[in-house]
């Protein structure tokens, strides 16, 4: 494409995608669909790739993320600080609120917003375009966020108008529905559930890659100008105006009267609707309207006298505990959970929480049959608030010293956890093998928790693979096992023999090793039997694996139970390659070194290529070393190669090697 129609080309595809982008995430009214979004953003990331010089810092392409630039994170003082609100938790505090605001104007209008549960950001404009985003921090200094704000997609990247200089204050919150998401991602890959949309907010902004971030579906609410040039406003109302048509999503349903009743009444419905909006808030906030007025009123040293940020009581109900139950998990923890008289809680019905460990327990002096206060923390997570009162007979509660599983006792282990640690312990068995069958692993549709217990009562089942020596008639007439279903469970056992490497190390249930970084390491090995000699040094060379898991894999292919695992994987045709890796067996057996500046491929590159033909690259010459490959300005290790009598390739030689066109290679 010319350059002159690829920048008006850009500049079309720009102004679309910001309108669309304006219609989907402020008015949440979209003109098109998902598909034609998408397309015209890869437009536009093509043009800027042939032209470079194109793709301008509000260019939407910059909105999926990518490395963290050298400015994340470093501090920026705020032009303006950020002020904190007084919170108070009763409704006469707002009353008397009120009383000191009149004692100081007459007549002052309020705006009742929700207080979003989020956490603060100002974003800074300059002409229009979005040049800076930074965390709240101390309300003096904070941090830079920009590359991940700008993946936001609710925070314009250019204003409507282009006002000389502008900062706004705003909530970045994760929505109820994103959070869940995540959560029930996190779960099933083994990673730390965030404990809340807010902690799950901070978490996300946090994050040194921006496209991480783009993942997380946060979004935000300006409700504050922090400064201005070029526009005279003079009430926050007025402000809040300005801002939605400048393209923000300004705090939601705003509220302006003069009347205190009304104030109050305000805060009473915004209380009522909190369980049913789509995001946490954690109070309402009550503002005088006009600048003038706010002058008049000033600031104590922590905070603005003009505003106050009332806090509702978290809904909590008083249940009774009916017993702790012990869950042993694949890993062999042992998890108290409390089971209490079902409560309906932040718009659902709530029987159970986790109680965490014994020391959880002890502190709170929980006992069975106590009478008990439980909520839902971030309106998420059910927890037990503390005991009201025990029963008079009541014992305070043990954790038991044995198994309740296999009778194996138990160990306390690292921050309070105790563990039973028998390899053979059944509870921990059918916990890996609902592991082993879930989607993401070996995707055995038909195979489920009821299933799993019974098969190991029976003792049909003594290792993940006993799975695919099942017969039909040891799955039929069993509850819930119709003819055709035991049929369709076959078949699906059979299917999953071709589930290949990726999804067969996540299965086994290493500790750690979530599907993510089960899809790296199958990916960087491509062969089960590679994976299974490599070295934690190999394993943790991959981008994203860190030290523990790499420990983890290498421990659990060290032990004896693994090697008759993987012949009898081998005996049942399992595939155990990786489809993203290509690879032969040229290279089988032969150590390469590879040494200074190759010209057409990188050092990484030409390791994959060793590896993606079965061969290992080494970092040091040894008698061992098949071929030391020299590049340019190769140094020490090209002198040990010739002390050694090693042979040396030249980069040609290596390339004329991995492409077959020498003989050399046996
Ligand atoms: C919120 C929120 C927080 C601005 C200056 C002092 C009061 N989390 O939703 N803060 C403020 O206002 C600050 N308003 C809000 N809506």
């Amino acid at each position: 494409m010319e350059r002159e129609t690829a920048r008006q080309r850009a500049a079309e595809l720009t102004e679309k995608l910001n309108r669309y982008s304006y219609e989907y995430y402020v008015l949440d009214d979209p003109s098109v669909d998902d598909r034609t979004f998408d397309m015209l953003l890869q437009e536009l990331a093509d043009i800027e790739k042939e032209y470079p010089d194109l793709a301008a810092p509000d260019s939407p392409t910059r909105r999926v993320g990518g490395e963290a630039d050298g400015e994340l994170f470093q501090p920026v003082r705020h032009e303006v600080p950020l002020q904190s609100l007084q919170d108070v938790f009763d409704t006469q505090d707002v009353l008397d609120f009120d009383r000191r605001v009149r004692e100081t104007v007459e007549h002052p209008s309020y705006v009742v917003e929700k207080k979003i549960d989020g956490l603060s950001v100002s974003l800074e404009y300059e002409n229009g375009v979005f040049v800076r985003g930074a965390t709240r921090g101390d309300g003096i200094t904070g941090e830079n966020v920009t590359a991940n704000l700008r993946t936001v997609r609710a925070i314009p990247l250019r204003l409507k108008r282009a006002i000389p200089r502008l900062i706004v204050r705003g909530e970045i919150y994760m929505p109820k529905e994103s959070f869940q998401v995540l959560a029930l991602r996190q779960e099933a890959a083994g990673e730390r559930v965030f404990k809340n949309p807010r902690n799950a907010a901070a978490g996300s902004l946090r994050q040194k890659n921006s496209k991480i971030t783009a993942k997380r579906g946060l979004s935000i609410f300006v409700f504050n100008l922090q400064l201005i040039e070029g526009e005279e406003i003079t009430s926050h109302s007025q402000s809040l105006k300005l801002l939605e048509e400048l393209g923000f999503t300004v705090s939601p349903e705003y509220f302006c009267t003069d009347s205190m009743d009304e104030v109050m009444q305000e805060i009473e419905r915004i209380g009522q609707q909190r369980q049913q909006l789509p995001y946490d808030i954690d109070g309402a906030v009550v503002k005088v309207d006009s600048f003038a007025q706010r002058e008049q009123l000033g600031e104590t040293a922590k905070y603005p006298r003009w505003a106050v940020a009332y806090k509702y009581p978290p809904e909590e109900k008083t249940t009774e505990l009916l017993n702790i139950e012990i869950n042993v998990g694949r890993t062999g923890a042992l998890t108290p959970t409390a089971v209490f008289q079902p409560v309906m809680l932040a718009g659902s019905q709530v029987s159970r929480a986790s109680l965490h460990n014994e020391d959880y327990i002890a502190e709170k002096d929980i006992r069975i049959g106590d009478t008990i206060v439980v909520r839902k923390a971030g309106d998420v997570i059910p927890e037990v608030v503390k005991s009201v009162s025990h029963r008079p007979d009541a014992q305070p509660f043990r954790m038991p010293s044995v198994c309740p599983s296999c009778g194996h006792p138990v160990e306390r282990g690292e921050q309070a956890a105790i563990r039973c640690y028998n390899p053979l312990c059944p509870a921990q068995f059918v916990r890996g093998l609902i592991h082993f069958v879930s989607r993401d692993a070996m995707d055995i549709e038909g195979f489920g928790e009821q299933l799993a217990e019974s098969f190991v009562a029976e003792g049909l089942l003594h290792s993940f693979f006993d799975l695919y020596t099942l017969k039909k008639e040891q799955l039929e007439n069993r509850e819930r096992m119709a003819e055709k279903s035991a049929e369709n469970l076959l078949a699906a056992i059979e299917k999953s023999k071709q589930a290949g490497l990726e999804r067969l190390l996540y299965a086994f249930g290493i500790k750690n090793v979530g599907a993510k970084a089960a899809k790296l390491i199958a990916a960087r090995f491509g062969t089960l039997d590679r994976l299974s000699t490599a070295t934690a040094e190999e394993i943790a060379a991959i981008d994203g694996i860190g030290e523990v898991i790499a420990g983890a894999v290498v421990d659990f292919f060290s032990m004896p139970s693994t090697g008759e695992l993987l012949k009898r994987i081998k005996e049942l045709k399992l595939k155990t390659d990786c489809a993203e890796h290509q690879q032969s067996d040229k290279f089988a057996g032969m150590t390469f070194v590879l040494t200074g500046t190759l010209s057409t491929m990188t050092r990484e590159e030409g390791k994959r290529e060793i590896e993606r033909r079965g061969g290992k690259a080494a970092g040091s010459v040894s008698k061992k070393t098949t071929y030391v490959v020299a590049g340019e300005d190769a140094g020490s290790k090209l002198r040990k190669a010739q002390t050694l009598g090693v042979p040396v390739l030249s980069e040609q030689e290596f390339i004329n090697l991995l492409e077959d066109k020498t003989e050399e290679a046996k």
